[in-house]
């Protein structure tokens, strides 16, 4: 059986394999000692959470350096290494209330929160991961009684601040949760300082998050925090309405990409 060499990781580069090449190959690795050294430690650099899972795929879930933006401008993420298989790179992350995201514009294109515990890793960010990689998306999500439920869709991209980082969603693939994130396609993000929804108000201020609102929503991963019943308005908790309704606000929640490519190397 041939050995399947289709996903070689990238850092590891193919030797000379012929005995006549070895001088030339060894004159060549002589020759670029130190840019070979600073190649190396470049191909390194993780992307995301793929990368990381793929150069040790005993890693496991929690908080990494990811280089989306290349290699000055490091950034922390949370890694999912267990659901589904890992690599999950998670971009918003709701488990317990203790951190703020009715948030302005600015804010939200930076990131910001605790990456160990609630976070929002940015708009920009988001973009240059969705541009380096082709990812899928997964909504992981689970009430107060401990049900967990979750969805997933084949494609997750977003566009620049230029065009409002426009959301670009494949179709809704499977989870139990259902899919509430089919209206929110196409459409460019909302903060409460900037309205670029499709409702003639401000979504982002009637339902107190940042999102990918319509006019306005059927799922709000950045509303507000709080155990079911204690907040007496419909849709500003977070919620997703194809599993829990309008009113419901939810334990946790979280959303994650993760590259569809079988090869580290094509990107
Ligand atoms: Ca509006």
């Amino acid at each position: 059986m041939l050995p399947d060499t289709s996903c070689r990781p990238c850092f590891l580069d193919c030797p000379a394999s012929h005995s006549n090449m070895i001088q030339l190959a060894l004159f060549v690795v002589l020759l670029g000692l130190t840019a070979s050294l600073q190649s190396n430690s470049k191909l390194y650099l993780p992307i995301d959470c793929d990368d990381i899972y793929r150069h040790d795929n005993t890693s496991s879930s929690g908080v990494y350096t990811i280089y989306p933006g290349g290699a000055t401008t490091p950034l922390h993420a949370y890694c999912d290494m267990q659901t589904d298989g890992g690599r999950w790179t998670v971009f918003v992350r709701r488990i317990d209330g203790s951190e703020s995201f009715f948030r302005p514009w600015k804010h939200y294109k930076a990131g910001f929160g605790n990456v160990a515990g609630e976070y929002w890793l940015g708009l920009d960010n988001i973009f240059m991961l969705t541009v380096r990689k082709e990812n899928e998306l997964r909504v992981d999500m689970e009430d107060w009684d401990g049900v967990q439920a979750s969805a997933q869709y084949s494609a997750f991209s977003i566009d620049s601040e230029h065009n409002g980082y426009k959301v670009h969603l494949g179709s809704f693939t499977g989870g139990s949760a259902g899919d509430s994130l089919v209206g929110h396609n196409s459409m460019k993000f909302t903060t409460f300082d900037k309205d670029q929804d499709t409702w003639e108000k401000n979504c982002a201020q009637q339902f107190l998050g940042g999102f990918w609102y319509s006019a306005c929503h059927t799922a709000n991963p950045t509303g507000m925090y709080a155990p079911v019943g204690v907040i007496p308005f419909d849709n500003v908790q977070v919620t997703w309405h194809a599993w829990k309704g309008s009113s419901y606000g939810l334990k946790t929640m979280a959303m994650k990409i993760r590259s569809v490519s079988k090869c580290p190397c094509s990107h």
